[in-house]
């Protein structure tokens, strides 16, 4: 039986990478193997294209073109990582995945929908996530967090050094996509404590996956 497919999304410094780390201990917690990853990267290939596209290399050869160096990474990502994890029943928890194209490079970077749509359907196909965590925090308060994790001499990266009103526009996107999606996005005030975010987080894996139901054996005793 598949495992699960399990993303957060959100803007910078919304907490994705904390909280992937909080839930995949939580799961392995559980007796369910567990296998946290990235994008873009997650595969040795992948994490070159993370490269170039996190270093700005590839930002004057516009937007489209960083769309399809991400569908590509993601191509790499999938094949080599997310969907043999998934075929040998266990859990994949990442941060970031198809939603970022569709916010950052769509929304934000006005690259075509349809196109967008069309790279996702090619690459993506079947291997939906079961649920995606959709982080939420004000831009401003990202930012912030994302400078102070940085640190003050850490030079911020492609998308980080972007203007306050770009990070606000993915906000919005996330959010519209959270609200048009009520089925498979969760949306997660991030703004009180790491405890209380991982708290929501884990009543709705509850809720939505139901853990005990997983193909390898779900160990009770370790919730006791
Ligand atoms: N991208 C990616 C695209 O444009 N298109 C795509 O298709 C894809 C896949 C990836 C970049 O690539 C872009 C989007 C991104 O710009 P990245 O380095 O992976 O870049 O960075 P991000 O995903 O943006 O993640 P960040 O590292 O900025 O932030 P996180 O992971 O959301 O936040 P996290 O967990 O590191 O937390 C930040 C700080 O806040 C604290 C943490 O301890 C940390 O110091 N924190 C909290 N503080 C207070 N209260 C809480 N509840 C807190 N939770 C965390």
């Amino acid at each position: 039986m598949r495992g699960r497919f399990i993303t957060f999304e959100g803007g910078e410094g919304t907490g994705k990478s904390t909280h992937v780390a909080m839930l995949g201990e939580r799961l392995r917690t559980f007796g369910i193997p567990t296998v946290l990853t990235r994008e873009p990267g997650g595969s040795p290939g992948a994490e070159i294209m993370r490269y170039v596209l996190l270093s700005g290399a590839a930002r004057p050869l516009g937007p489209n073109a960083e769309a399809v160096l991400f569908a590509a990474a993601r191509d790499d990502h999938l094949n080599t990582l997310i969907r043999p994890a998934l075929e040998q029943g266990k859990w994949v928890v990442c941060d970031r995945f198809a939603d970022s194209t569709r916010i950052y490079q769509g929304v934000a970077g006005n690259v075509d929908t349809m196109a967008i749509r069309a790279m996702e359907r090619i690459i993506v196909g079947n291997t939906k996530p079961d649920l995606t965590f959709i982080l939420d925090v004000p831009a401003k308060e990202g930012m912030r967090r994302a400078d102070t994790r940085r640190g003050a001499d850490g030079p911020a990266d492609r998308f980080e050094g972007e203007a306050l009103t770009f990070h606000e526009r993915l906000r919005d996107g996330f959010l519209t996509l959270a609200a048009n999606e009520p089925d498979r996005c969760a949306l997660i005030d991030a703004t009180t404590s790491k405890d209380e975010v991982a708290d929501q987080i884990w009543r709705v894996v509850l809720k939505k996956l139901n853990p005990a139901t997983s193909p390898i054996q779900f160990d009770e005793a370790a919730n006791a």
